[in-house]
């Protein structure tokens, strides 16, 4: 297939990409630009060339998936060399998105125009990288280094009038766009061309080197642990310091260098896993979603308004039910109060918030329910409640209706034979704060419909998080995994680290908060009550729930909070109480390393993991991955865990596996079969082929 289209309109010969799905600039279509745009330069009837793209998408930028093989050329820097080099003008018609290379080819080109839709940005800084083809030299040069920085350093895009105010394109066509692109090649092929952009130094000056190095060394204190912006800042100052082509050859050394961090591998892995998790093996990509056009919430909690404020925010009228007009009230205000907050940052104005919220109808009653086209529930944590909840629904919803629940552990077979409609159940899992954190796990027991399970992503979608769709067990993907690591941290304690230590290891490998920081502030008496009902016990942590610290609402847990504070302080009593247990349970407390602080809770979670796998309750490692990156704040730049046991090498967890098996006498530590079975084989998770969840 060509993946560019050669055509003449009168003197300007129009080369036009078709690399779907996004035309990346993979090899062959660099291959092929070049041979267009050298071609069209040759021939004596054609005076300009535009630059324009098939499909949705101008150029989505490199073909990430070739980052870390062996080069072929032309490379894109060489690419766009050749194109600015041009003795006639080229001309970029910027359909849709211009992103990484693709924003870099427009800004090689002598002109640009775009269209309203189109959007254009440098995303590198996400993929752990910095822009590898002028990008860093050519925008400091086009728009001034404080504003090319921040750009770059947010990754974020700007639209087209964003791009035509800060000068990014000279201009935003709302009618025909190659009408417009062809009318400036010819002008500039009469009037002749202008600067090429590497060569403008106006932008270079004094007053714009100052607002860099400001933002700059705010940014560097920010992300000590990513090269990348170290990097970024190196080279957009070498935009002001070195002459362009040196500021270029400088860029590709930092750029090369990037694409072989670990960091920017596993943010790479990142991307590709979250994109496949959106396709469900076993579910063919021609069953269609169920239309949703009103949604109701049952339980106007924390979790209830949350997921009602999810819909809202995307436009989905929604009916948030209580079980009296009292706690409907008490749950509406607290949703008004949450956007408040967001007007008071200035992220929602006020209009919006009003717009919002007249999409939340609060209402008493599960009768209320009898319209909406998805019902999620999020009652009380208890089976005999929610089963009564979907006897009703059963009665009162429409047919077809998605009846969902948001429990976070419950057998959702169970709660779906409360119905004589099982085929329509299915597990929403939203993770709290709802209309903050990503994660969607959309839950699928056995005998689920599949256009339901397709539903369930399709909405994930709409409500911008991120679906992960996974099999029905107790604790699903995260929480139990999640598990693993609690029981470690509380095992960690009684062999004799303290909690202040096991925290920081945590936040050193790149969490925001420590596991016994999270307990505190999520507060430990709702894990208490969910170890007494499943008859589990954990020495500490049950001891200072016995002492009534249930961490930050009651100003003591693992740590003191004197006055309000949020931000724990060491506090002897908890260590002492900790040396007790240790004494009482006969073990000689030693010192642990971070590293081996951070080995001894994730393993565990790996080990586990494995045994999701195995059991076909998610898909692929890569599931795993993108459930614990947006749902439990793993650092991105750490690929998931999955992703991490394999920087780690399996066989090396095994081993530490065994040797905690052997030292605990707790059989759960033993490697799962399938992590056996990999590391003997000398492979990763990422060797796996997907199942079916
Ligand atoms: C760069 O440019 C470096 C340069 O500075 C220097 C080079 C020397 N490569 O997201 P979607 C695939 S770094 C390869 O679901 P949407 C994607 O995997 C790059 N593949 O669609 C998926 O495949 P599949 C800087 C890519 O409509 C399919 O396309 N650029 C690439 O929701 C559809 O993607 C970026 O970081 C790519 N660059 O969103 C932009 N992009 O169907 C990355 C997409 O098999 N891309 N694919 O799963 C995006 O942000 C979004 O894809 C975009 C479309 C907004 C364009």
């Amino acid at each position: 297939m060509e993946t560019v289209r050669l055509t003449n309109r009168g003197a300007v010969a129009i080369a036009t990409i078709d690399n779907p799905p996004v035309n990346a600039l993979s090899a062959n279509l660099r291959a092929a630009l070049l041979q267009a745009v050298t071609k069209a330069a040759a021939e004596p009837e054609i005076s300009a060339i535009v630059i324009a793209a098939a499909g949705r998408t101008f150029v989505a930028g490199a073909d990430i998936s070739e980052f870390g093989k062996p080069p072929v050329s032309p490379l894109l820097p060489e690419l766009l060399a050749a194109i600015e080099a041009s003795a006639k003008p080229v001309v970029a018609a910027v359909n849709g998105a211009a992103l990484g290379g693709g924003l870099e080819l427009a800004l090689a080109c002598h002109a640009r125009v775009a269209a309203p839709a189109a959007k254009l940005g440098l995303p590198e800084i996400r993929l752990g990288l910095i822009p590898g083809a002028g990008g860093t030299q050519r925008l400091p040069r086009l728009i001034g280094g404080a504003k090319a920085f921040a750009m770059m350093l947010s990754g974020e895009s700007v639209s087209a009038e964003e791009g035509l105010a800060l000068g990014l394109v000279d201009g935003v066509i709302a009618g025909d766009l190659l009408d417009a692109a062809c009318a400036v090649a010819e002008m500039l092929a009469a009037n002749g061309k202008p600067v090429p952009i590497s060569a403008k130094t106006d932008r270079l000056n004094a007053a714009e080197r100052g607002d860099f190095e400001l933002v700059a060394k705010s940014a560097l204190e920010k992300a000590a642990e990513m090269p990348n912006v170290a990097a970024l800042v190196e080279s957009v100052r070498n935009a002001f310091d070195l002459p362009f082509e040196q500021g270029l050859a400088a860029e590709r050394a930092l750029f090369v260098k990037l694409i072989a961090d670990e960091r920017s591998k596993a943010l790479r892995y990142v991307f590709f896993a979250e994109r496949e998790a959106a396709r469900v093996p076993g579910i063919d990509a021609s069953v269609k979603p169920r239309p949703l056009a009103r949604a109701a919430v049952i339980g106007a909690g924390t979790m209830g308004g949350g997921i009602a404020m999810c819909f809202a925010n995307a436009g989905i009228p929604v009916t948030l039910i209580e079980t009296s007009r009292d706690l409907v009230e008490k749950g509406y205000a607290r949703v008004r109060d949450t956007y408040g907050f967001s007007v008071k940052r200035g992220s929602l104005s006020e209009a919006e918030r009003d717009e919002r919220m007249a999409l939340i109808a609060p209402a008493v009653g599960l009768q209320a329910a009898a319209d909406a086209d998805i019902v999620v529930e999020a009652a009380f944590e208890e089976m005999g409640v929610k089963q009564q909840i979907f006897g009703e629904l059963d009665r009162i919803a429409k047919p077809g209706v998605i009846l969902a629940t948001n429990t976070s552990y419950l057998d959702i077979a169970t709660i779906a034979a409360a119905t004589s409609r099982p085929q329509d159940v299915i597990g929403l899992h939203f993770f709290s704060p709802a209309n903050v954190m990503k994660l969607l796990e959309v839950v699928r027991p056995a005998g689920t419909a599949e256009d339901v399970v397709a539903t369930g992503i399709a909405l994930g979608r709409k409500l911008g998080k991120v679906a992960v769709v996974v099999g029905n067990c107790f604790g699903f993907v995260g929480n139990r995994m999640l598990a693993q690591r609690t029981r470690a941290a509380e095992r960690l304690l009684v062999a004799g680290a303290l909690p202040h230590e096991v925290d920081a290891a945590v936040t050193g490998f790149g969490f925001k908060m420590g596991p016994f920081a999270m307990s505190d502030l999520a507060g430990g008496d709702i894990s208490w009550r969910m170890r007494k009902s499943l008859g589990l016990k954990a020495a500490v942590a049950d001891a200072l729930c016995e002492a009534g610290r249930f961490g930050q609402k009651t100003g003591k847990g693992y740590y003191l909070y004197p006055e309000g504070a949020r931000a724990g302080q060491r506090d002897q009593e908890v260590e002492a109480l900790i040396a007790r247990i240790s004494a009482d349970q006969g073990v000689t407390r030693r010192a642990f390393s971070a590293d081996e602080i951070v080995a001894r809770l994730l393993d565990p979670m790996v080990n586990e993991g494995a045994r999701i796998l195995e059991e076909g309750i998610a898909a692929r490692p890569g599931d795993i991955d993108i459930v614990w990156l947006n749902g439990y704040n793993w650092p991105a730049w750490r690929g998931g865990p999955m992703h991490w046991a394999d920087t780690v090498g399996l066989a090396t967890i095994v081993g530490r596996l065994e040797a905690q098996a052997a030292e605990t006498g707790d059989a759960s530590l033993e490697p799962a079969p399938l992590l056996r079975r990999l590391a003997a084989e000398g492979k990763g998770f990422s060797d796996l082929k997907a199942k079916a969840a």
